[in-house]
């Protein structure tokens, strides 16, 4: 039967016959799950064996997506920023780019953080240190997306009311730039006040996004909408995010368009949008 003991660092490292540091900086790296008790770190014995596995993966330098997702998941769970922060600039020392990190590795491991709570696996606690951490990682990544010159008109984006999830239009935000537009980000929440006056003094406004992540009702979306026309915003108006399913859903709600689900569907949609407005 496998053991479910947890031990220490230095008990780890004397079963693993390393030293302690390379203990340590299995767990800071991701490359070992481990949890923090008051101020020291626990290890499940049946995880050991996995630091056998990435060692050599790193030696044979094929460096694997999956597993590198697999340990910012832990270290994000684990509400470690540092060890999350030393994964990301792994990714960025092998070549990934700022984009590719959003979309391969912090979306992908913060999909397995809400799975994580809704199925019972991670508390609500965990998914708001996580979300903290992946904000503070967005935070130093998103200077690097600046671009140069000018900007193909700005978008103004923000959640509906109610909705929490402002790291999905941080996330957004920098995408969104990275394709040369000028984001306008109103983050979590927005009353529609605030989206019909940033949109009305927008320069060149293309778009306006309007995220519904959570379960943000219908009717809340439909009012935005209503008082951003009301208002006199009349640029193309597109609603997506995890809360809406699809494009008729989208229509449904009043909109001209849906911006999808993820990051990728909002950047096409934006683009199609360029396409067929001009
Ligand atoms: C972080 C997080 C939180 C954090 C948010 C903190 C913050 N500062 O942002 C906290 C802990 C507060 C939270 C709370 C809740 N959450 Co939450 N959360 C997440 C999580 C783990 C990551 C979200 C994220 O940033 N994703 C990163 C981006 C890259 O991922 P994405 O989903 O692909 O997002 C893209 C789309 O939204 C798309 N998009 C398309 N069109 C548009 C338009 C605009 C304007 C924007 C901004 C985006 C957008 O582009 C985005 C890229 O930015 C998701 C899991 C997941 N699958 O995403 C759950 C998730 C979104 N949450 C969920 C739920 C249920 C909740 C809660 C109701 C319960 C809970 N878990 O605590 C509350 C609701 C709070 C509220 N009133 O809004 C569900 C939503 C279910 C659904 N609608 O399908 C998810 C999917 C978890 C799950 N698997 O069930 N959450």
């Amino acid at each position: 039967m496998a053991e479910t003991a947890r031990i220490s660092l230095p008990e780890a490292a004397e079963r693993l016959g390393v030293h302690y540091m390379t203990v340590y900086r299995y767990v800071r790296t991701g490359q070992l799950p481990a949890i923090r008790v008051g101020a020291k770190w626990s290890i499940d014995v049946a995880d050991l064996g996995l630091t056998n596995k990435t060692v050599d993966v790193r030696s044979s330098r094929t460096f694997n997506q999956t597993q590198r997702t697999a340990r910012l998941l832990d270290r994000l769970t684990a509400g470690d920023g540092v060890g999350a922060w030393t994964i990301i600039e792994g990714a960025l020392a092998s070549g990934s780019d700022p984009t590719a990190i959003y979309l391969n590795l912090l979306a992908p491991a913060l999909t397995c953080v809400g799975d994580g709570w809704r199925n019972d696996q991670i508390s609500i606690a965990q998914e708001h240190r996580a979300s903290v951490i992946a904000t503070q990682i967005v935070g130093r990544l998103g200077p690097r997306f600046a671009r140069r010159g000018r900007s193909r008109g700005s978008v103004v984006l923000g959640l509906a009311p109610g909705d929490q999830h402002a790291l999905t239009a941080l996330i957004l935000a920098d995408l969104v730039r990275n394709a040369g537009f000028e984001p306008i980000n109103l983050g979590a929440d927005t009353p529609s006040r605030s989206f019909v006056e940033t949109a009305l003094s927008a320069d060149r406004l293309v778009a306006v996004l309007v995220g519904a992540t959570s379960n943000v009702s219908d009717d809340v979306v439909v009012d935005l909408l209503h008082d951003l026309r009301a208002g006199g915003v009349s640029r193309p108006l597109l609603v997506g995010g995890r809360a809406v399913t699809d494009v008729e859903h989208a229509k449904r709600l009043g909109a001209d368009g849906w911006s999808g689900r993820d990051a990728p569907d909002a950047l096409r949609a934006l683009e199609n949008l360029v396409v067929t407005v001009r």
